[in-house]
């Protein structure tokens, strides 16, 4: 490991890159081989993301929206007036627009690791809610953050949509939810979009939609491998596969080996079977009574569950 490392940091001078190439070499060596989600989301990832939120299989985003929606105004009389609102990593900024249409909040502080687009998506805010303070953190949402100094005093409240929490292995979503318990302060409340266990078939479409976007977006890791890291993966030796996995109550995406093949990569081989998949994804689901025991068991109490009529999606008030 100290040579693939000395290897990937001989050519790759720039610390984002060395810090992806050493964990695709580490997962691609690890038995069952395993990529982190985290790494879908680069330019093209990103934008077929937006692609899957508007799929008509893919019910999350639509559903998280119309509660938002809906809500707003029991959301506002919780949340009280003046309040900050941090949000946990910075999307595309739907979700976000329709809280500060329902509260009246003084401030808003974006935490993302990516720079330029905090910068874009903060001024376009600050054209639409003049009287809004906007104060983007640059920062790893995941790790200890410091808070503005100009929302000192002002209550607080986390917002983390889009169940990207079912991402996280549930004890990396209670270390999470500790973290933004400190980071938030006494008192703190947080918005959390969590997606609900449900009928397998509705989950299954979902996650294998009929345009093949969802394909797409997972084999793009591959893609981005062979571009940053001059891999020679090809693609159509690879098919996206999206299973339920009851027991953990998980969507598991996976990249399966249509053929026996070797990559290479960074200086090493690696070899597949045929029918050895990297495994790139959980996406957990919840019952309302698991993500309560989870959201207790990280120093937080539920205090209201929101969901759409058909119990797909639950937007859940959570104080500390
Ligand atoms: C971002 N995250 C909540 C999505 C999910 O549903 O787990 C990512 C995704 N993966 C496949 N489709 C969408």
């Amino acid at each position: 490991n100290v040579h693939v490392n000395a290897l990937v940091n001989a050519h790759l001078p720039d610390e984002k890159t060395s810090a992806f190439a050493s964990d695709v070499v580490a997962g691609l060596t690890h038995q069952p081989k395993q990529l982190s989600p985290k790494y879908f989301y680069d330019a093209a990832g990103s934008d077929l993301f937006e692609q899957i939120t508007r799929l008509p299989e893919y019910y999350p985003t639509r559903t998280e929206l119309d509660i938002l929606r809906d809500r707003g105004a029991e959301i506002a009389a919780i949340i009280g007036d003046n309040a900050a609102l941090v949000e946990f990593g910075a999307g595309a900024t739907t979700k976000v627009r329709l809280l500060l249409e329902s509260c009246r909040f003084a401030a808003y502080v974006p935490v993302d690791i990516s720079g330029d687009f905090l910068t874009a998506q903060a001024d376009d805010l600050r054209r639409d809610f003049p009287e809004l303070a906007v104060h983007p953190v640059i920062a790893d949402f995941t790790t200890a953050f410091k808070l503005p100094a100009a929302i000192e005093g002002q209550p607080k409240v986390g917002f983390f949509p889009g169940s990207t929490i079912g991402n996280f292995e549930p004890h990396e979503a209670c270390r999470f939810l500790r973290s933004a318990r400190e980071i938030l302060g006494v008192g703190a409340r947080m918005i959390v979009g969590v997606d609900l266990e449900k009928d397998e078939r509705v989950l299954h479409a979902a996650y294998n939609d009929a345009a093949g976007v969802t394909a797409r977006f997972n084999l793009n890791l591959l893609l981005r491998i062979n571009r940053e890291l001059g891999g020679n993966f090809d693609l159509s030796a690879f098919v996206h596969r999206a299973i339920y996995n009851r027991e953990q109550h998980r969507i598991e995406m996976h990249l399966v080996a249509r053929k026996q093949q070797s990559v290479r990569l960074l200086g090493t081989t690696i070899s597949f079977r045929a029918g050895e998949s990297i495994h790139t994804e959980n996406s957990y689901k919840y019952s309302i009574e698991r993500f309560g025991a989870l959201a207790r068991g990280s120093g937080w109490k539920v205090q209201t569950v929101w969901t759409d009529a058909a119990k797909m999606f639950s937007v859940q008030a959570l104080v500390a």
